[in-house]
């Protein structure tokens, strides 16, 4: 059992922690007075996603009155005329919004929806970006490993990457601050130019427990943040975050572009910092069914390459040789992953992999994703000598599908969809 104090605009309550799910709070005024709220009794409400629902108390000051809530609800002291909002939690009402999935789930159900198996850890390939910038066979032996990687892995990490760490720091810091705002702000949220839908929690379309994300982001398209001006300290490392990390990207898309033999001008024309994607990652903790549950679900990702910076926590894992390999975080590198439109760019030579992110039961963890992505108007496709294993595509088209399918099956189907008979 955790014990926290914490001091709001209300006065100092206590708030023990008996399970993660339920809190008890314990309203302890060390100030001179009960909080001035009203000049009479002021009432405790304690709400849901959908506002006040449940009046739980009433009480004028004295100390020692304890009430129960859900860390998804919202506490409101309210006094004659003003309600001081005293405490709420970040995390999305996971538990109350899939309460049929839970109580649906017989055991046998689940472990088929979370598979049994043993996941062994290991470290990806480790690759110093910094033999591109000494002699030609240190560039070219780098450049080989690269598409090494990404041809038996599809995963590899990088050091010596040229994203500074104080950029990182600066963006992980401002992810923090974003994602740990109450639940009711993010879903409302209105401080950055973000597009609606930029926030998601959840699997709105899951129907068992196999496709719930016990996670939470902002997918924040860059046009949306680039050239804002710098609304706010968000806007402005993100864009900071976005233009180096996406100088990254360009550079690995070219080497791979390369290595296949076609030095090409192609990823500089249609990967635009615009065009690309930043994800926030929060993964609160999951309690449920621990080491089981997803924090994302197992996907592969729609882009050409992302760029990714996990935190220490660990949780990632990825399929090689058609087994669950759980990846060890390392604080110094970057993770990159190959995406589905490279996949089909380079005619199944280099991997679009499936990864999940396996739920922490206590610890929280973060990760931001940058998604290398084209205009939607770019089309997709194999241009070598070899028969192709896809249709050509636009990635408009790759993204309504993949939509399509999330909202009628619950999943992607990915670049089967594009195959060629
Ligand atoms: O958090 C991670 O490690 C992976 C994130 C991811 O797969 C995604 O955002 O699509």
């Amino acid at each position: 059992m955790r014990r926290e104090s914490r001091r709001t605009s209300a006065g100092t309550h206590q708030r023990i922690e008996a399970d993660a799910s339920i809190s008890t709070y314990v309203m302890s005024w060390k100030d001179r007075h009960p909080p001035r709220i009203g000049n009479s009794e002021f009432v405790l409400y304690v709400g849901g996603t959908t506002g006040r629902s449940i009046l739980s108390r009433t009480a004028y000051g004295v100390p020692g009155l304890e009430f129960q809530v859900q860390l998804s609800e919202t506490v409101f002291a309210v006094g004659d005329n003003y309600a001081v909002r005293m405490g709420e939690s970040a995390d999305p009402p996971f538990e109350t919004t899939y309460r049929n999935l839970f109580s649906n789930s017989p055991d046998s159900a689940l472990q088929k929806d979370f598979g049994q198996e043993l996941v062994e850890e290991s470290e990806l390939l480790l690759i110093d970006l910094n033999q591109l910038n000494l002699g030609v066979p240190e560039r070219q032996a780098c450049q080989k490993l690269i598409a090494r990687a990404s041809r038996e892995w599809g995963f590899f990490q990088v050091i010596n990457h040229g994203i500074s760490r104080d950029i990182l720091e600066t963006m992980r810091a401002e992810q923090v601050k974003l994602l740990k705002k109450p639940f009711l702000d993010k879903t409302n949220y209105k401080d950055s130019n973000f597009s609606a839908g930029s926030y998601r929690w959840g699997t709105p379309s899951a129907t068992c427990l196999g496709q719930l994300s016990w996670s939470e982001a902002f997918h924040v398209s860059l046009s949306d943040v680039l050239g804002s001006g710098g609304l706010n300290s968000l806007s402005s490392t993100m864009e900071q975050f976005a233009t180096t990390v996406s100088e990254l990207a360009q550079t690995l898309a070219d080497i791979l572009a390369e290595e296949m033999g076609n030095k090409t001008c192609f990823f500089k024309e249609t990967c635009l910092p615009t065009t690309c994607y930043l994800r926030l990652n929060r993964y609160p903790p999951c309690p449920l069914y621990p080491h089981q549950m997803s924090g994302i679900i197992p996907h592969t990702d729609s882009d050409f390459l992302t760029v990714l910076h996990q935190d220490n926590i660990g949780g990632l894992q990825l399929v090689k040789d058609g087994r669950w390999i759980a990846v060890k975080p390392n604080p110094q590198a970057l993770i990159i992953n190959i995406g589905d439109l490279f996949q089909a760019w380079s005619n199944n030579v280099y991997k679009s992999v499936e990864h999940r992110v396996v739920a922490n039961p206590r610890k929280e963890r973060f990760s931001t994703a940058f998604f290398f992505c084209p205009s939607d108007d770019t089309v997709i496709r194999w241009s070598g000598v070899e028969p192709g294993f896809y249709t050509s595509f636009s990635f408009g088209e790759y993204r309504e599908q993949v939509k399509q399918d999330v909202d009628i099956l619950g999943h992607k189907i990915g670049l089967s969809r594009f195959h060629l008979a």
